[in-house]
């Protein structure tokens, strides 16, 4: 039976930079994640009879949210949805899955890195038919919709077992219950060469891969020790739990610090990797050297005609625009576009469709390619493995004569959680005014070249994406960018990014904070960071 049920609409469910996140006890709330799906379906059209992809990772009220998902879809509709046992799909492995089915669409249950549990965050995303996250146009869409939402429409069964692999009806629907990990293993394994990495483990080459009690421990476990060969306990915290065991799955060297300092130790693996919440995000962490997402998108990007699946080359490189210009330099190089985007995976969905990029990167961890239209940790991974395997060289090698070839980019960010939104505010908008003041003047020495706040004009529909950060460049092309973050639920996150660029390779060992020093002081003195957030120091430092 469906019903259509009366509510009233909550005046807080924009999406942010990925879909709606929230603390649980918010999604707790009467008819709320109801409204959020009822506003999804009511912003798409022709869905009657096609197929939805359902799944999770993991966390706390993800197998509630299946449930109530499953009933919706079933009441508006859809003709067949399918779920990962268990309510788990790895965000990458969810947008395969649409891929490959040629789904309508797809529901994904996640707050990404954020914690999980009764009290911490929840969230849930809508990807389009391409298998990427819902563009701007459409999340715009769905908030209006939660903004006049009166009623929703559910069917009434009992709840589906979802931990068996089964194909079964409910409320006039299929309902599909699929292994999460064997489709996208076969895609990762059309990739890259496999023999080679085997051979490599084989050969004694030893690994660390750290799930984080999230979404990858399953696809990692299958992966790397199964169908790789790597010794057993090369995949650590491979359980999901609800609550990532009560850590944060962020793979930084804040939360991944345990194997950060065993990668910096004396009996060091050869190679330390790290996944997040719902399997995007990528750590890498060579033997005695940590790569930043920047610079590991520009190696990837050098290297990738290494992999069976790019042997014939890249078509452009796509990178979000806080990351640093490190693969700007291997596109030039190479002579294929290099795309500059807003921060938000679905920016570069558009590229990835007209096959303008190939590889996409942002500096918040996250680098994938036109295989999916997700970020993707494990791809990340692999493609790492495959470059050491064919290379034969370390990880440290391996950067360092990146380094001596295109010149290395220091790059930093430093975060400023859970600040008074008006604050936040106030802060961007007090230097925002002063934009146009900045060019010509100097600070700490340095000359300011030019200031904006940066606006996207998509090449391939044409629409414009205003207030995506403001960058200021300073002569001989040192930039900081601040910006708020979108992923955030308490309060404002603001994120100062900064970068120079360093040619020399005599200058190439120096710290990191060192080097750029005088650029994050004068972000300070620009920007007035300090005083309006009433903080000496940033909460994360990556
Ligand atoms: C999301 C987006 C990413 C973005 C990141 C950080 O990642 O998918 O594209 O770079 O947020 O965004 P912000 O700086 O606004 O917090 P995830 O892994 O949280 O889905």
């Amino acid at each position: 039976m469906t019903r259509t049920v009366e509510t009233t609409p909550y005046d807080d469910q924009k999406p942010g930079t990925s879909g709606l996140r929230k603390k649980v006890p918010v999604f707790q709330q009467k008819n709320y994640a109801e409204n959020f799906i009822q506003s999804i379906f009511d912003a798409l059209e022709g869905f009657a009879g096609k197929e939805l992809v359902i799944g999770g990772d993991g966390r706390y009220f993800n197998r509630e949210v299946i449930q109530i998902a499953i009933r919706m879809a079933a009441a508006n509709g859809f003709g067949r949805v399918v779920v990962g046992k268990g309510g788990i799909l790895s965000t990458p492995a969810a947008s395969h899955l649409i891929r490959k089915r040629k789904a309508f669409g797809g529901i994904i249950l996640s707050a990404s890195h954020n914690p999980g549990g009764p009290h911490e965050d929840f969230g849930i995303k809508y990807n389009a038919d391409n298998g990427g996250p819902a563009p701007e146009k459409l999340t715009d869409a769905i908030f209006a919709n939660t903004r006049k939402i009166s009623s929703y429409r559910i069917a009434d069964f009992d709840p589906v077992d979802i931990d068996t692999i089964a194909t079964t009806e409910a409320g006039g629907m299929t309902v599909e219950i699929v292994d999460p990990v064997t489709d996208y293993a076969a895609l990762m394994e059309s990739l890259f060469d496999f023999d080679a990495i085997r051979r490599m483990f084989a050969g004694g080459f030893r690994m660390r891969f750290d799930a984080m009690h999230a979404v990858t421990g399953p696809y990692a476990k299958e992966i790397l020790e199964n169908r790789l060969g790597a010794p057993d306990g090369t995949a650590r915290n491979y359980h999901p739990l609800p609550d990532f065991g009560g850590h944060h799955p962020d793979p930084n060297l804040v939360h991944a610090k345990h194997l950060y300092d065993e990668m910096m130790g004396p009996d060091a693996p050869d190679f330390g990797a790290a996944s997040d919440g719902d399997g995007d995000r990528n750590l890498i962490i060579g033997k005695g050297i940590f790569i930043t997402p920047s610079d590991s998108l520009a190696m990837l990007a050098a290297n990738a005609h290494l992999a069976p699946g790019y042997q014939d080359g890249l078509k452009g490189i796509a990178r979000s625009m806080p990351t640093s210009g490190a693969a700007d330099r291997v596109a030039e190089k190479m002579g294929v576009g290099m795309y500059e985007t807003p921060t938000g995976w679905k920016f570069f969905g558009n590229l990835l469709d007209a096959g303008m990029a190939t590889i996409c990167g942002e500096e918040s961890a996250g680098t994938g390619s036109d295989h999916v239209r997700e970020k993707d940790g494990l791809w990340a991974v692999l493609l790492w493995l495959n470059i050491l395997a064919v290379r034969g060289e370390s990880a440290k090698d391996i950067v360092t004569k990146h380094w001596t070839t295109y010149g290395r980019n220091y790059y930093s960010r430093h975060d400023y959680e859970e600040v008074a939104t008006d604050r936040a505010n106030a802060l961007v908008g007090e230097l925002r005014a002063k934009l146009d003041a900045l060019p010509g003047t100097r600070v700490r020495g340095m000359t300011i070249a030019a200031a904006d706040d940066f606006a996207y004009h998509d090449p391939v529909d044409g629409s414009v994406s205003e207030h995506q950060g403001i960058r200021i460049l300073f002569e001989g092309g040192s930039r900081v960018v601040l910006r708020l973050s979108g992923t955030g639920t308490s309060g404002a996150t603001l994120r100062l990014y900064v970068e120079r660029y360093e040619p020399d390779p005599a200058r190439h060992d120096i710290d990191t904070q060192e080097a750029l020093a005088d650029l994050i002081g004068a972000a300070d003195d620009i920007a007035g960071i300090r005083g309006h957030t009433g903080r000496d120091a940033p909460s994360v430092i990556t």
